[in-house]
């Protein structure tokens, strides 16, 4: 496998030689100052192209080149949004660059409730709280009707949360839940923005009527259209799979299962049309075995997040080491043994040591991620 790192431009506080010197080759990143919807210029592309070059290092994967909401709620101007999608495509391969990995996710990309949950052994992680989720739709985001979509012990739970929750961990949650955790990927709401809950709630509302069924369309309407392009530019798309992998907030969720991403990959029929094989994604749904998904979908795999979940008695989900939890990363590096190229990172490290108090995009640490990477790396030389 290749060994890449998510990397967030010349800004990034972590440097190239910083990643030279722990054994990254390849390069995951994004032209992250684009608004999603504009086109991606050939000038800009290998501008930060040859910047990681100069590194000695090699630009291997965008992560992501979004898709607008447009496209997937199929408003009035999707049609314009993915010609720009095509000619960013195109761009980027005329440059060289062959993976492309986008979501299509409804209005929020990945979901956690707490960015610092302190764990025994002094280092804290990311974690999806299940209650403290249900609390924010039904109290903070009031959805009509969001009560059916829960238990009675969850509703139970969450009217216990609402005697004892103070303001200011109610902005908390709504800060991280739409603000922290979807700024820095070009989400759809903005650090800064005034009236969160409000610009959440209108985007909520495009996707009113709109059911699995309909946003499957949806998704094969805008594939049926790029692929063509990505075929001709021998670029591999490769869809990130829901995170977590189950509906939230009455949004439809279609890349959750074995039996969603076989639709997807016959939606589209073409080598182009592709996955990224997030681990730690799909086993946060507890319906899902990695390892049968990855033995399965491994030919029509371009990139791979190494990344490992657990997911706890209770239905919360937690990120678990690298060397643990429901991924079993030792089995996937087997399973992808027959494609030493493809890339792959690691992904959601812990935070700890000194870097506690840095400023690291949620999940994005530097000495959690590199401890990962050393162990990853370890797995791959004994293991392929
Ligand atoms: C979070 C990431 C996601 C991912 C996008 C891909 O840490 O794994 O934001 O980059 O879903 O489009």
């Amino acid at each position: 496998m290749e060994k890449t790192w998510r990397w967030f431009g010349k800004k990034d506080i972590i440097s190239l030689s910083d990643l030279k010197q722990i054994g990254v080759t390849g390069i995951v990143t994004a032209l992250h100052h684009i608004p999603t919807g504009e086109i991606w210029p050939e000038e800009e592309i290998l501008d930060l192209k040859r910047y990681i070059e100069d590194a000695g290092l090699r630009w291997s994967v965008v992560e992501s080149l979004p898709v607008s909401e447009s496209i997937k709620f199929a408003g009035r101007d999707r049609d314009q949004l993915i010609e720009n999608y095509k000619i960013s495509l195109a761009n980027l391969g005329k440059c060289g660059i062959r993976t492309v990995c986008y979501n299509f996710m409804p209005v929020i990309d990945w979901i956690r409730t707490d960015l610092k949950r302190k764990q025994a052994n002094g280092t804290y992680t990311l974690y999806f709280d299940k209650v403290r989720f249900a609390y924010f739709d039904i109290y903070i985001l009031e959805r009509e009707n969001a009560t059916a979509d829960y238990d009675d012990e969850i509703i139970h739970q969450v009217r216990e949360l609402d005697k004892t929750i103070t303001p200011q961990e109610k902005d908390e949650l709504i800060d991280v839940i739409i603000v922290k955790t979807q700024g820095f990927i070009n989400g759809n709401v903005r650090e800064g923005e005034q009236h969160p809950v409000a610009v959440f709630k209108r985007l909520l509302a495009n996707y009113k009527g709109i059911d699995k069924q309909q946003l499957r369309e949806n998704l094969k309407y805008f594939l049926e259209r790029v692929i063509p392009t990505a075929q001709e530019h021998d670029v591999n798309l490769c869809i990130h799979p829901d995170d977590p992998p189950f509906a939230v907030l009455g949004l439809p969720r279609i890349v959750t299962d074995e039996e969603d991403i076989d639709w997807l990959l016959k939606a589209v029929d073409n080598p182009h049309n592709g996955l990224t094989f997030c681990a730690g994604s799909l086993g946060s749904g507890i319906h899902n075995d990695v390892p049968v998904l990855a033995r399965k979908f491994a030919p029509r795999t371009h990139f791979v997040h190494l990344r490992s979940t657990d997911v706890l008695p209770n239905g919360d989900f937690i990120e678990a080491s690298h060397l643990a939890g429901r991924a079993n990363l030792p089995e996937l590096i087997r399973i992808f043994k027959p494609y030493p190229d493809i890339p792959m990172r690691v992904d959601h490290g812990p935070l700890m040591l000194s870097d506690l108090d840095k400023k690291y995009n949620p999940g994005y640490s530097f000495l959690g991620r590199m401890n990962a990477f050393a162990e990853v790396s370890g797995m791959i030389a004994v293991l392929t």
